[in-house]
């Protein structure tokens, strides 16, 4: 093989996009949908930057077909959704609301009649807003109505949707709605968070069971944010700091998924938070998962004191993280030492810059192609050390509303003109499609 030979991927290597519901909806009020935490959350004045909200976002429920025919003419193979827990079940629980459970059915009627896969992910983030009222995830029979609702949706669409995704990123829900409070719903308790990352854990256990129960043939999993924590030097205190933070980041969920325990690093942590765990719950937790979704998007460089380190001569994105594709190759060949990992995929990856429309009616931006194909590089490294990686999502099919960071960020493939709900596929987009198409990556 020259150098310029492209990589080829396996056959059946599954090739996407990815977007969340409150992300490109819109239609906050359409057709009887209930208020969501993260409508509460960006329509309290100062949380979003310019004010803004998903009230309309990209439209998408209005223009799902003229986006699914957009994927198709991309030649993707895969799209991963969120369903909006209060388009279907307004308050959480009890009564369904048909009207919004119908949306979903036209969507993936309407991807599988051009040959693109659904892959639905449960819970992103849109938590019904009565069901934050009595506790939100802190309360455990917030995880009993997860798993109700999870059986509604299998139950209608599980006779076309295979794969399912019931958790996006707890450990963002517990940190940043929690901990940080600059998410959604805006608390800033360390022991709130510890509580909430154990009951989402719960809440993906009893959905999994629940969707399994009803649809054996599906395929659950749950999705993390995974950032390797890696020291500034090679000092061994250094080194101790770094594999400290990543224990009590990504192994705080990674550890209950695939062994069925915490850490040892976290329970100093948990204080009185560790009677959220009751018996019989790392069983749950730790049933086997068939596949788990890995969204990569920088690492964490730490100095002597644990501080999060800039790393001169490295790239950033608009975002302020790092571009480091190598740092996701050593997680997953990590990973794949660490634990007996299941089918893994790629569920998000993907960078926001400055986009602008240029004078030719295209938006150029190479700085994402070169990302895209770094870190697909990373993938295809991976793959050859054994890493059992089956798909890849490129984050996002849109530009879209990024949560406190509102429209400023622009992470699609494909352009959004939020005035004109015009899209543009972008550089990106177009040479994304031919990957996809080709299931080869070019590297130059
Ligand atoms: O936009 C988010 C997405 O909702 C979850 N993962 C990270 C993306 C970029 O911040």
């Amino acid at each position: 093989m020259t150098e310029k030979s492209p990589l080829v991927f396996p056959r059946g290597f599954v090739w996407g996009a990815a977007t969340a519901a409150y992300q490109v909806e819109g239609a906050a009020k359409a057709d009887g949908r209930g208020e969501s935490i993260w409508d509460r959350f960006s329509h309290t004045k100062g949380n979003i930057l310019n004010d803004d909200n998903g009230d309309v976002a990209c439209d998408h429920y209005h223009r799902f077909a003229d986006d699914v025919a957009m994927m198709k003419d991309m030649g993707l193979r895969a799209y991963r959704f969120s369903i909006s827990w209060p388009r279907v079940m307004p308050h959480g629980r009890g009564s369904i609301n048909w009207l919004g459970l119908d949306f979903y059915d036209r969507l993936v009627d309407a991807l599988l009649s051009v040959g693109i896969e659904p892959y639905a992910t449960l819970y992103h983030w849109d938590l019904p807003e009565s069901l934050q009222e009595i506790g939100g995830w802190t309360n455990r029979d917030v995880t009993g109505y997860f798993a109700d609702y999870a059986a509604v949706m299998a139950k209608r669409l599980g006779d076309r949707v295979k794969n399912w995704m019931t958790i996006n990123e707890p450990w963002v829900v517990a940190v940043h709605g929690n901990l940080l409070g600059d998410m959604a719903p805006g608390y800033r308790d360390k022991s709130t968070a510890i509580k909430v990352g154990h009951n989402l854990l719960v809440g993906h256990g009893r959905a999994l069971e629940t969707i399994k129960h009803s649809r054996p043939d599906a395929k659950v999993g749950i999705t993390l944010s995974l950032s390797p924590v890696e020291p500034e030097t090679d000092a061994e205190d250094d080194r101790r700091i770094a594999e400290h933070r990543y224990q009590i980041s990504a192994g705080w969920f990674l550890n209950p998924l695939l062994t069925g325990a915490y850490p040892s690093e976290c329970y100093p942590e948990f204080g009185e938070a560790i009677s959220v765990i009751h018996p019989g719950d790392m069983a749950l937790i730790s049933r086997r998962m068939d596949f788990l979704g890995v969204q990569y998007y920088f690492r964490v460089v730490t100095g002597k004191r644990g501080d999060v380190k800039k790393v001169s001569g490295s790239k950033y994105t608009e975002m302020g993280w790092e571009v480091c594709p190598s740092a996701l190759e050593r997680l997953l060949v990590r990973m794949n030492q660490d634990y007996d990992l299941p089918p893994i995929f790629i569920t998000e990856n993907g960078a926001a810059f400055d986009d602008k429309v240029s004078k030719d009616g295209h938006v150029h931006d190479p700085e994402r192609i070169e990302y895209l194909r770094e870190h697909l590089h990373a993938v295809y490294r991976a793959l050859k050390q054994n890493v059992p990686l089956k798909g890849y999502f490129a984050w996002s099919l849109l530009d879209n509303f990024e949560w406190a960071f509102g429209y400023s960020k622009r992470f699609g493939i494909v352009y959004v003109d939020y005035k004109t709900q015009k899209r543009i596929i972008k550089d990106s987009g177009h040479w994304y499609s031919r990957v996809s198409r080709r299931g080869e990556l070019e590297l130059t």
